[in-house]
Order: C-alpha cells, then sequence, then structure tokens
C-alpha cells in the first residue's frame, strides 16, 4: 500500500447497516456513516444537539478535561446564531489579498526551508510550524507568538502518553487567559481584543465566553490543519504526475483542493446529543444519548461519490462533509482552503519531486474502527526544480 492511501474502515458497515457503535469512555455513540444520514441528523439541530456538557459531543470525549464551553461550537440555535454572526467576518479574513500574500510569504519561506534541508519530518518540521504560523495571521497576533505554539506539539489536548492529557489543556487554558488579561490592559487589534470589545444584544462578552472562542480556534483547528498539510504532501510524493497535471492546468487546483480535503477527511467525526427518544436508521436512539456523524465515512460513500477511495484531482461534483454540515459547518474552513491552496501552489512551483524516506501511521483507534488519520512522522527529502 502506498503511504499516501488512506483506507476507508467503514466499508462494509455502511453498506451493511449504515451505523457502528463506539463506547467512548462508557458513553457510547451511535456512529452515522451514510452520507445520506449525516447530513440528515446534522441538519436536525432540534433533535440532535451540540449544546451538552462541554466536550461531550467530541469523540472521544472531553469532558473530563475541560468545562470551558467552545463558541460556536458547543452552542445551538438561536444563541449560535449570534455568536457566529459576530465571528464570522473574522475569519473569513483569508480572503482577504493582503492577508494571502502575508500567507504565501510564509510558506514560501517554509518550503524553500524544507528544500535546502536534507531530511524533514514533515509532521513536526512543517505541517507544525505552518499551522502555527498561519495562526498568526488568524488571530492577528506577533509572528514571536507560534514559537510557543510549536513548542506544545501537534494537538492540544493529547500528549504521546494519553489521549486526553488534562495537564496539557491547562497549559493552553492558562495561556488564553493569560492573553486575555493582557488585551484588557493593553487593547489592540487581535482576536482577544476584538472579542471583548464585541456586543450581543448590547451586552459584552464574558472573559468566558471569549475564552470559549479562543479553545476553539486553538484546538480545532490544530491536528486537523497538521494531517491536511502532511497528507497533502504525502499524497504528491507519491503522485508527481498530478503535480505536473496541475501545473499544465492551475484551473483543476480548486477541485484538487476540495478533493483532497474529502480523501483525508481531517476531523473523524463529531457527536451530537439526542433531546428526545428517537430512532435513528432502524437504531433506538434514546434522550441525552449520543451519536456521531462520521464525516469520514460519509466522503467515501459510494452512492455519491464514484469511485471514493482515489484520488479524482478534478471531481467536479463533491458534495463532502468534511467541514462539517448545516449550522456548525467548519468555521476554520476558509483559513484551511487558503492553507492547502497555497501550499499546492508553492510545491507546483519549487518543487520538483519529493521522496519519502520513512513513515509512521496516525492510527486512531476507535473500537471496532481503526482509521489512518495522517502520520506520526514522515521524513522526506524534497527535490527543487
Ligand atoms: C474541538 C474539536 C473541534 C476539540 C472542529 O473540531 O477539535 C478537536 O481537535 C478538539 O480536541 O476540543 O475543538
Amino acid at each position: 500500500m502506498k503511504k499516501s492511501t488512506f483506507p476507508d474502515p467503514f466499508k462494509s458497515s455502511r453498506a451493511n447497516n449504515g451505523t457502528g457503535e463506539i463506547n467512548d469512555q462508557n458513553d457510547p455513540a451511535l456512529m452515522l456513516f451514510r452520507h445520506k444520514d449525516v447530513r440528515k441528523c446534522a441538519h436536525n439541530w432540534k433533535t440532535f444537539q451540540s449544546g451538552a456538557k462541554p466536550g461531550r459531543i467530541v469523540i472521544p470525549s472531553e469532558v473530563n478535561i475541560r468545562d470551558v464551553r467552545q463558541i460556536p461550537f458547543e452552542v445551538d440555535p438561536p444563541e449560535h446564531k449570534s455568536y457566529r454572526e459576530l465571528v464570522e467576518p473574522w475569519f473569513k479574513r483569508p480572503l482577504k489579498d493582503s492577508y494571502q500574500k502575508a500567507l504565501r510569504k510564509q510558506i514560501n519561506i517554509i518550503i524553500e526551508n524544507a528544500i535546502h534541508t536534507n531530511t524533514v519530518d514533515i509532521v513536526s518540521e512543517l505541517a507544525l510550524i505552518l499551522q502555527s504560523r498561519a495562526l498568526t495571521l488568524l488571530l492577528n497576533v506577533p509572528f514571536e507568538e507560534s514559537k510557543t505554539w510549536i513548542s506544545w506539539g501537534t494537538h492540544v489536548f493529547r500528549s504521546e502518553e494519553t489521549a486526553l492529557d488534562a495537564s496539557k489543556a491547562n497549559i493552553l487554558y492558562d495561556y488564553i487567559d493569560e492573553q486575555i488579561e493582557k488585551s484588557i490592559e493593553n487593547p489592540g487589534e487581535d482576536l482577544y481584543s476584538v472579542l471583548l470589545n464585541a456586543e450581543i444584544d448590547g451586552q459584552k462578552l464574558s472573559k468566558e465566553e471569549v475564552k470559549g472562542v479562543m479553545v476553539l480556534t486553538f484546538a480545532g483547528g490544530r491536528d486537523t490543519v497538521i494531517n491536511a498539510v502532511t497528507n497533502t504532501i504525502a499524497y504528491f510524493a507519491e503522485h508527481p504526475e498530478s503535480l505536473d497535471r496541475l501545473r499544465k492546468s492551475p484551473n483543476l487546483l480548486k477541485f484538487t483542493i476540495e478533493e483532497l480535503i474529502r480523501y483525508f477527511s481531517p476531523l473523524t467525526q463529531m457527536g451530537r446529543v439526542s433531546t428526545e427518544d428517537t430512532k435513528v436508521c432502524e437504531h433506538a436512539v434514546k434522550k441525552n444519548e449520543r451519536i456521531s456523524l462520521v464525516w469520514a465515512a460519509a466522503n467515501r460513500d459510494p452512492s455519491v461519490f464514484e469511485d471514493p477511495n482515489n484520488v479524482i484531482l478534478d471531481r467536479k461534483i463533491n458534495p463532502h462533509v468534511a467541514f462539517g454540515f448545516g449550522v456548525h459547518n467548519c468555521l476554520g474552513a476558509t483559513h484551511a482552503r487558503q492553507i492547502i491552496k497555497m501550499l499546492v501552489e508553492t510545491l507546483m512551483e519549487k518543487v520538483e519531486n519529493i521522496e519519502i524516506l520513512d513513515a509512521k501511521e496516525n492510527i486512531e483507534d476507535l473500537g471496532d474502527f481503526k482509521r489512518k488519520v495522517g502520520f506520526e512522522k514522515i521524513n522526506v527529502k524534497f527535490n527543487s526544480k
């Protein structure tokens, strides 16, 4: 199997009955695998809610390591709408020319550096750095901050020893508390200050609410972006012909980006909590029980995607749900798309080929299902054009 092949562990269950079960820390969830079911339940926020106990809709559940409610992601309509409208324009800034120029510059430096280094572990020496530096632009804070975040490693809540590491989570919370205090004393043009000044229905956001947005911004786009960047590079390492094809037809790039995101589906799943006794795919779901919307499985559903297990560079019809679906669709998607776009453009421009020297896969253990999401490490050599 190629290193950049990402198998679909949900294939037979999706075909058989469309569901699975995960016993996550004794809070089981009914996993939904079919595109239609995933979209239907994601859309039905009245029955399947996000505003449960903080951390409970995440799988693996984070209830034991945090009590900060992530905003807007753990809030339901109608409150959700005001929060979302408040933060949306800020998270659309990556569409601005000046933002794109700054991001492109950072990516250029990182790829140039990689070209001039013998072997590079893409995860720790490229993707982590890229994600952290790009985040300084999204937050509009000094570049130096990225050094602190890089020192935290790839996941803010997981460490090598434990899947859910409370002490690690505390580093992030303390850091954010400190930044909020600094911005209160010395307001600037960063996201903390913008949020601290913002109002909903004439009321300023509380520190706790600001913290909720910031924790989501740090946690939600961390390992997901790192995996997307790493996997994209691994894909082009093993498919130099694809890079050539894009050089010849750069207008395909917009399809390629969506296709890579569909294929990798960096966020495997997200849970919801039922507000009533109901039935999903012939399964009884009781009030206060969890379901899981398995984006990664929906994205390989052969009834929606022809040849779902292959990357089709110019796939035109691509209703993937890698960024979720419905009111909670990913706030960071604009930024993530720009990162992948500029990364691929920079590879097209500067890189002749990439050799994979060795790799250790990162496999998510979902009980009955094991899913490759990325790499623990992957050493490569970039050869410049
Ligand atoms: C949560 C989640 C959000 C969670 C869009 O996903 O991402 C996970 O990586 C975090 O652990 O807390 O932010």
